[in-house]
């Protein structure tokens, strides 16, 4: 029965580029570890209605798409288990979009960071899109019905105009959505550039050296760590100003395990010399499996077909529901 099904998750990650560490720590690395769990039905999407808000190279925006498949099963998602799928191949999630634009008020709209600062990066095409990004984000996740989302922490905004529009639309109706919760990670919700400690690490940054990629060699790891930005303390602690240098102690707590205290103690009375090469070393050995898994994937082109057609079949089946009821709700004629 419907309200004895496991409690589930949905969560979306756009084809804009190879992920970075950022992306693994704060999104990827717990959408494995929740579906290991056992716990909860996992929806996970590559939201490539999404990425178009920005402009696309059709030839990279394929690439990357089936790249990011690969990776998201490199990364140890099992997609025979769980459906993962690709957003465009699930109409449902542009038809519950619009119904959604219509509850969606300019206002809340034009608050949103995220809308702010890619206006700002991409002035010459601040398109509808872009603005209303948020409310088809909503009609991903409450097409299936998610009870949690997890995300890095700078999209907590957009869960909470989901939730938002959840309530309105309950309230308007019926019960109709069930109201998503977010699931932000205590460490890593937020990795920050390594050039700039202000600004959260990027998939888009123009500058190589502010972000890792999860495909990046050894090599160009130890280098970008090694480049990283720090302070002039030459001391491994949090505190006022040391932003640069808790960001690196955030990135070797998830890849080690280590709490920030445990790190404070393991380096005190070393300079950023010895701790960058630990740092290093220790986000080499995290990624290292992926990146070997992501190769043998790559190769079998039949097989990532296979995922995401299985999964885009399972996906529409329950997205298909929550439309029929929507849209019977607001009036329209069934067909
Ligand atoms: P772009 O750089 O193209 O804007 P993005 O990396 O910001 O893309 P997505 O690919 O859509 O955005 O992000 C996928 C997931 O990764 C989201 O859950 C997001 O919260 C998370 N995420 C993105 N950047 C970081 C970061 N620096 N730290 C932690 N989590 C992040
Ligand atoms: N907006 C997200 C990507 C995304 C998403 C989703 C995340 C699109 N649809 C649904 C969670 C649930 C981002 O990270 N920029």
């Amino acid at each position: 029965m419907e309200n004895e099904r496991k409690k589930r998750i949905l969560s979306g990650i756009q084809p804009t580029g190879t992920p970075t560490l950022g992306n693994y720590v704060g999104a990827l690395k717990n959408w494995v570890d929740l579906q290991k769990e056992d716990k909860y039905e996992c929806f996970y999407m590559i939201a490539d209605l999404h990425s178009i808000t920005v402009k696309q190279d059709p030839k990279v925006l394929r690439k990357n798409s089936l790249d990011l498949l690969a990776l998201l099963l490199a990364a140890g998602l099992d997609g025979e288990k769980e459906p993962i799928f690709f957003q465009s191949h699930v109409p449902q999630h542009s038809q519950l979009g619009w119904v959604l634009d219509c509850y969606t008020y300019m206002g809340e709209l034009s608050r949103m960071t995220q809308f702010k600062d890619k206006s700002a990066k991409h002035a010459e095409n601040i398109n509808a899109g872009l603005f209303t990004y948020p409310a088809l984000m909503a009609a991903d996740i409450l097409l299936y019905q998610a009870d949690m989302v997890p995300v890095g922490k700078d999209q907590k905004q957009h869960l909470e105009i989901t939730r938002d529009l959840a309530k309105r639309f309950n309230g308007a109706y019926s019960d109709t959505f069930v109201v998503p919760e977010p699931y932000i990670p205590k460490v890593g919700a937020n990795i920050m550039s390594l050039q700039d400690p202000m600004h959260k690490m990027s998939k888009s940054d123009t500058n190589e050296n502010a972000y890792i990629s999860v495909l990046d060699d050894p090599d160009r790891i130890m280098k970008k760590i090694k480049r990283a930005v720090t302070d002039s303390e030459a001391c491994v602690r949090r505190g006022e100003g040391k932003e640069a240098v808790e960001n690196l102690m955030t990135i070797y707590s998830v890849a080690t395990g280590k709490t920030m205290e445990e790190i404070e103690k393991e380096f005190d009375g070393q300079g950023y010399g010895v701790f960058k090469e630990k740092v290093g070393e220790a986000v080499v050995e995290m990624l290292r499996p992926i990146q070997e898994n992501y190769n043998e994937i790559m190769k079998n082109k039949d097989y990532l077909e296979k995922i995401y057609r299985d999964g885009a079949e399972r996906a529409r089946y329950v997205a298909n529901k929550t439309v029929s009821k929507v849209y019977r709700k607001v009036g329209f004629i069934q067909p």
